[in-house]
């Protein structure tokens, strides 16, 4: 019953594009003296008027560093940070205000967990297990942990459409497997991965998990509880929010067993001349002045969202993304790159016989940005057999009719190049 209704109720909700496309000025210029058509939102998300306000009013009227001071501004700016805090805990309905560190964002929150975590846990032999489609944001950190402690990164396997071959996962955890870290939404593919199922069959082993939720929490509703999550990374410049704020969610008792990460102020209890004491969670993780700012102003980014609805946003990402597909599959020499059944709006493709550097810079006279090259995941596109990927990927402001002008472009493009 409870899912006929919600389906009802998400097939009534259109959004009022031009509207929300008034809440983005900078969509509003030419480039290359065409409008801009702007496709490539899954390296960052455009800022509402809400976000960009809201970073000047904090700069005009609330300034101060946090946590310290007794003073009004000083009260007023660390309320205003900690308002930030529980707007995610509900955004992703983690148990506990505690669970939210603050960090620079994904990278930053996934390094955090290799160096507190990963240290104190992962010994020589065993084992991590990470996706064929991860970030080198999701990779490296574990190469580098990896290698100091003489454990094996070992890689889940994927099928041609670019989805997670659950059997093989299966056949790799082993007692061996101390951590699994996955993405939610590949930046490349575009492929929404089980994630529920896969953190299920990793605790059936005694692992961890880590998921790394860059691209899926602007697009996916987000509840590490109802998944079942150890930790979950995001950054708020992809969803609408300004850059070098994220966080980094994890369970209360996994956190409280690790070590911090870095040292300084406000993360300590005591200090004394011989050594100190550490401070409870969160502030545990969150050493030095924080970049109060910009978590400040990522509640007007989530409130942004929440005040248009994942469901309907989604919904409206769906249709662009059919309309896009669909209609670049009409194009000659166009080779979709990852096919999965469950995706985002993220469209990655080749065009044969054209470098997509070539194809990007001839877009991009046109007015369309869109992203070319191996999208930080090297190790996938050696896997494909490619270097790169053109990809073009949809937001919540973008139209049908901006898809057309991107068609029209590729055409063009296509004529000048092949
Ligand atoms: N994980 C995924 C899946 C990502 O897509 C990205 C950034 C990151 C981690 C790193 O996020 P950061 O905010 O810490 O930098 N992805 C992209 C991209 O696809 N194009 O530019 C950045």
């Amino acid at each position: 019953m409870e899912a006929i209704k919600i389906k009802n109720i998400t097939k009534e909700i259109k959004l009022d594009i031009n509207k929300i496309r008034k809440d983005f000025p900078i969509l509003h210029q030419d480039v290359n003296g065409k409008s801009l058509v702007y496709f490539d939102n899954a390296a960052t998300t455009q800022k509402p008027l809400v976000v960009i306000n809201g970073l000047d009013d904090y700069y005009k009227g609330i300034n101060a560093n946090i946590h310290r001071g007794i003073h009004t501004l000083a009260e007023r700016a660390t309320a205003s940070f900690e308002a930030t805090r529980d707007s995610l805990k509900t955004f992703i309905n983690a148990k506990h205000r505690e669970e939210v560190i603050f960090t620079r964002g994904t990278t930053e929150s996934i390094n955090l967990v290799a160096a507190t975590f990963g240290r104190q846990n992962i010994k020589a032999g065993d084992e991590i297990l990470i996706s064929s489609m991860e970030h080198h944001s999701n990779i490296v950190p574990w190469h580098m942990l990896a290698a100091e402690k003489g454990a094996v990164v070992k890689i889940i396997p994927i099928n041609e459409q670019g989805e997670i071959i659950l059997e093989e996962y299966e056949k790799l955890l082993s007692s061996k497997t101390k951590l699994v870290a996955v993405v939610h939404v590949s930046n490349a593919l575009g492929t929404i991965n089980p994630v529920k199922t896969i953190i299920e069959l990793a605790h059936k082993h005694g692992a961890k998990v880590l998921i790394d939720g860059a691209q899926s929490s602007s697009h996916l509703d987000i509840d590490v509880q109802a998944i079942g999550a150890d930790f979950f990374a995001l950054s708020g410049h992809k969803m609408y929010g300004p850059t070098g704020i994220g966080i980094l969610y994890g369970k209360k008792e996994l956190l409280e067993a690790m070590p911090p990460y870095q040292g300084g102020g406000e993360m300590i209890g005591e200090v004394t001349y011989t050594g100190f004491t550490v401070n409870e969670l969160p502030y545990k993780f969150e050493a030095g002045t924080p970049n109060i700012a910009d978590a400040v102003a990522l509640k007007y980014a989530i409130e942004y969202i929440q005040s248009i609805g994942k469901a309907a946003i989604r919904k409206h990402e769906n249709d662009l993304l059919s309309y896009a597909t669909k209609s670049i599959s009409q194009l000659e020499g166009i080779r979709l790159i990852g096919t999965a059944k469950e995706k985002v709006s993220i469209l990655s493709f080749v065009m044969e016989g054209v470098h997509h550097q070539d194809l990007g810079i001839l877009l991009d006279q046109n007015g369309i940005a869109i992203r070319t090259g191996h999208h930080c995941t090297q190790p996938l596109m050696n896997r494909l057999g490619i270097s790169g990927t053109s990809r073009a990927s949809f937001a919540l402001y973008n139209t049908t009719e901006e898809i057309d002008i991107f068609i029209e472009g590729m055409k063009k493009a296509s004529k000048m190049l092949r």
